[in-house]
């Protein structure tokens, strides 16, 4: 099919209005309007660091402090960040259609603070506001202290001169060593170190919500699925749009701002792409 036919927003439309289970299936790309980098591509670097490499168990157990300052800089940008009206579009979504599933990876709180209701959301890869113990079975679901300490404050100050880059993010400049000591401690077994309540590579996800998906994916044919603002390079998140698809009935639905060649010629009959910020997208295509 060509490219002009995968993107009518009319047939879009008419398809969505005949689907009754939606499964959505989102990634960084949904928050780049909010201001949020993405881990891929441009603006996936943190100081001379890929983002994608700081966020394992081996950066962390190799340098803690800079991966706690990698997090805590995030975090004070997600709570720094608005939802962009792609999140409010998908909430609504789900608030209009019970049989509508949302599946994110992103853990910067933007689907739950734009009142996305949870018992349709899944997050993948944990939040950015969850605490855990590296060693025990603590954990904190929601703490949203900036800095959560003082030697991760350097990650939560705001740019003394917005002509220049944030201090934090100029590789030129050194970063102050943090000690072990100086980082958050587990309350319950005091001697290990706290680590945010994110999914790194080659960390297992939550068994409970990979269940709770399989369920819902198994339950009832979905007639559609709505990729959005992922570079599907990670699993199993990027195995779900697949997954679901029943030949013939489902319509896979990518929106992003950059749909490739190859993107296109995966596509089935049926499906669709839009390419262009998901932000101004999803409300046009979800209204
Ligand atoms: C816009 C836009 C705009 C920009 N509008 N669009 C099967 C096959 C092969 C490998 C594996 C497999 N199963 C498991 C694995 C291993 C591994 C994996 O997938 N490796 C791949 C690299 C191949 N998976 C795992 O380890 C997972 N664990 C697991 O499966 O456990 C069991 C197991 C273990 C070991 C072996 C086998 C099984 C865990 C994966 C956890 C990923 N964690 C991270 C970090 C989370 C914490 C944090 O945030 O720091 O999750 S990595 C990072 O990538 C983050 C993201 O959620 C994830 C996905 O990235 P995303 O969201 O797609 O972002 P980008 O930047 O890649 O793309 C942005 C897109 O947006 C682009 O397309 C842009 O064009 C677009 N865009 N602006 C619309 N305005
Ligand atoms: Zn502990």
């Amino acid at each position: 099919a060509s490219r002009a036919a995968l993107s009518s927003i009319p047939l879009f439309h008419e398809k969505l209005l005949k689907s009754n289970r939606i499964l959505a299936v989102c990634g960084a790309g949904l928050s780049a309007a909010s201001g949020l980098p993405t881990f891929r591509g441009a603006g996936g670097l943190w100081r001379n660091h890929n983002a994608v490499d700081l966020a394992t168990p081996e950066a962390f157990d190799a340098d803690p402090g800079l991966v706690w300052l990698f997090y805590a800089y995030r975090r004070h940008m997600a709570l720094t960040a608005k939802p962009n009206p792609a999140h409010y579009a998908l909430a609504e979504l789900a608030r209009k259609r019970p049989g509508f599933k949302c599946l994110s990876q992103n853990v910067d709180n933007l689907h739950v603070r734009a009142n996305h209701p949870s018992d349709q959301l899944s997050l993948l890869h944990g939040s950015l506001f969850t605490l855990k113990c590296t060693t025990c079975s603590w954990k904190d679901p929601y703490n949203i202290a900036d800095p959560l300490c003082p030697a991760l404050a350097p990650a939560a100050e705001s740019n003394p001169d917005p002509t220049k880059p944030l201090p934090l993010l100029d590789p030129a400049q050194p970063l102050a060593e943090i000690r072990e000591s100086e980082l958050p401690h587990c309350p319950d077994c005091k001697t290990e170190l706290q680590r945010p309540g994110v999914v790194w590579f080659g960390e297992m996800l939550d068994e409970d919500m990979l269940d709770d998906i399989e369920e819902w994916i198994e339950k009832e044919p979905v007639d559609m699925v709505l990729v959005v603002g992922t570079s599907s390079a990670v699993y199993p998140a990027a195995g779900y749009a697949e997954r679901a698809r029943t030949k013939g009935r489902t319509s896979v639905v990518t929106v992003n701002l950059e749909i490739t060649e190859e993107d296109w010629g995966r596509m089935r009959k049926g499906d669709f792409g839009f390419e262009g910020d998901a932000s101004l997208l999803l409300p046009e295509l979800l209204r």
